[in-house]
């Protein structure tokens, strides 16, 4: 028996770029798309663990049909929340990575009547890891919801994420637009939200 997931998700990877990548895409790799408990652990017990993974390398694990790029119709309006977790040598990115995607695949990150989650990220970097959480909006209401409304559903998102991250109050997850991220041609832009 297969225990079949509310959505379908796709794995992907990025490589550290070499001389010969022209755009950043080039770097990025589509893995795997399951829509089973069984295949998951399937996936996952055979995959390169994140604490092994190169300088530079990222995870992506996004609802089927989006691509994990600010450029997707599904995030060009959104943006995420993220942690940067600096001592690698000291955090539990293994499971704090795993407990991030059964929460995404689990549905457990949003209530069931949202859809802002469009996928996780973690990225290992020089001194550091970062978690991210995709949404499709930043907060400011349509669809339906007026604006304060949509800002709570955002911030609660972000509060359940913290929980997964095992952050403590001292801590700070920040949410950014990736049209900011676009125009400061990083990820480092001015947080809209922090929780
Ligand atoms: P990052 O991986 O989000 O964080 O972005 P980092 O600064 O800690 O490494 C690194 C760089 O990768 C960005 O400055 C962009 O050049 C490129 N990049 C990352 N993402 C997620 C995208 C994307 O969605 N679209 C495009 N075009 N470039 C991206």
């Amino acid at each position: 028996v297969k225990h079949p997931l509310m959505n379908k998700w796709t794995l992907w990877f990025t490589r550290p770029p070499n001389k010969s990548d022209s755009h950043w895409s080039d770097t990025l790799k589509e893995v795997v798309t399951f829509d089973s408990v069984e295949e998951f652990w399937g996936i996952y017990n055979n995959i390169t663990k994140t604490s092994d993974l190169a300088v530079k390398s990222d995870y992506h694990l996004f609802k089927v049909g989006i691509r994990p790029e600010w450029e997707d119709i599904a995030n060009k309006h959104g943006g995420k929340w993220a942690y940067q977790f600096k001592e690698r040598r000291s955090v539990a990115i293994d499971e704090l990575w795993l407990h991030t995607m059964l929460a995404a695949i689990g549905e457990t990150l949003e209530k069931e009547t949202d859809r802002e989650v469009t996928g996780v990220v973690v990225n290992v970097r020089k001194g550091f890891y970062r978690i991210g959480l995709w949404t499709r909006t930043v907060g400011v209401g349509g669809e339906g919801k007026t604006s304060k409304e949509a800002r709570e559903s955002l911030l609660e998102i972000g509060r359940r994420f913290k929980e997964i991250l095992k952050l403590g109050d001292r801590d700070q997850v920040e949410f950014s637009g990736h049209s900011d991220s676009a125009l400061a041609g990083s990820s480092r832009a001015k947080a809209k939200f922090v929780v």
